[in-house]
């Protein structure tokens, strides 16, 4: 297992890159070029630049999260080759500068959402959180409008030039069914893996959060069977899954656990963290401890441990705590604990299985 932790770069994050080298056992940062419009090529002397300045503190660049998909290819229009050729560009460029893992998602319009980025909870902390209802009944909008008001930021998936088309896309959507979906991102793929193969970058679908459809746009990356699905798309090592433990496992009825069991060869990139789920469909965003939530992280990591993942691990998002102001989930505090609790957990499963082995 390797420990790596989300930055957003120099000016657009409140943590610096000699904080997150103190976080015991983290060797790189996750990063992106957050300014380039998805569809577009990454430009190399920006890439360069990044991995100076992250090289320079100890750390590495092994992970990138994400390089954006154009919505032209999730909607199979004809531009879509247009943008194909820049991401295998983009690709080649980061294979050239050391990268070994691509995080990317294939959401329409939206990446992951939520209805408070600041949700107060009993201890005076706050997290990022979901109600059900108000999505069922809200005008996506309006929505839009509250995650930029509540955030100084650019939310990494709610970036701008994504969104000022909004109602455009939206009519375009209501021509997309769900199996056009999977033809769209079988198409991007078959494209896209043999080039990740010849340069050995690993590719790393993201799961849909929440995994299910949200304001009737078609979500696929939702649970196991569909997991499974994608994999045989192309049935390839380098066409792989950021196994993400909150995004899953918002819906109760995915086992995260039996996942990391099932798609062991195929999980590049690992994201843990807990939610709290409610009966209506809303969670939050709580500790990592297996306690605090719905999800059972003692088991997920587990399984991690008995696989013998050696892919990359990030803690994914924490609360905000100790007054600590941060981009929504994006907070060093509660990532820095949470990765000493899957170091921890690691740590007892690694010296079990040692005793077992003497006995
Ligand atoms: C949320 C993240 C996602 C993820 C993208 C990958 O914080 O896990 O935004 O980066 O879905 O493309």
């Amino acid at each position: 297992m390797r420990m790596v932790f989300r930055w957003f770069g120099t000016g657009n994050d409140t943590i610096e890159l000699e904080h997150i080298k103190q976080i015991p056992g983290v060797e790189g940062v996750v990063w992106s070029l957050h300014d380039i419009p998805a569809g577009e090529e990454w430009p190399n002397e920006k890439i360069i630049e990044v991995k100076k300045q992250v090289e320079k503190s100890g750390l590495n660049i092994d992970v990138v999260e994400s390089v954006n998909i154009h919505e032209d290819i999730k909607l199979g229009l004809p531009s879509r080759d247009r943008y194909i050729t820049n991401y295998i560009k983009t690709i080649e460029k980061l294979a050239q500068a050391g990268v070994k893992v691509i995080c990317y998602n294939f959401m329409p319009v939206f990446d992951w959402t939520r209805t408070e980025l600041f949700k107060e909870m009993d201890d005076g902390s706050t997290a990022l959180f979901f109600e059900n209802e108000k999505i069922k009944n809200s005008d996506p909008m309006k929505l839009v409008d509250m995650i930029s008001r509540n955030s100084s930021f650019t939310m990494p998936g709610w970036e701008p030039e994504r969104l000022e088309h909004l109602s455009k896309l939206f009519e375009q959507y209501k021509q997309v069914t769900e199996e056009d979906l999977w033809s769209n991102l079988q198409y991007f793929l078959e494209r896209i893996i043999p080039v990740a193969k010849e340069n050995d970058i690993k590719m790393a679908i993201h799961p849909d959060d929440p995994p299910w459809s949200v304001f009737g746009l078609p979500r696929i990356i939702t649970n196991k069977q569909n997991i499974q699905r994608f994999l045989n798309l192309v049935d390839d090592p380098y066409n792989g899954v950021t196994l993400c433990s909150g995004s899953l496992g918002a819906n109760p009825d995915n086992d995260v656990a039996d996942m990391v069991r099932k798609f062991t060869n195929r999980i590049h990139f690992a994201h843990i963290r807990n939610v709290k789920t409610y009966d209506n469909g809303d969670f939050i965003e709580t500790s990592h401890r297996t306690e605090d939530g719905t999800v059972d992280i003692y088991n997920v990591v587990k399984s991690y441990h008995e696989t013998q993942f050696s892919g990359y691990v990030r803690p994914d998002h924490g609360r905000h705590i100790w007054g600590e102001r941060s981009r929504p989930g994006y907070g060093l505090n509660d990532r820095a604990l949470g990765i000493m609790y899957i170091w921890g957990l690691w740590e007892a499963f690694k010296k079990s299985k040692s005793e077992d082995s003497v006995t």
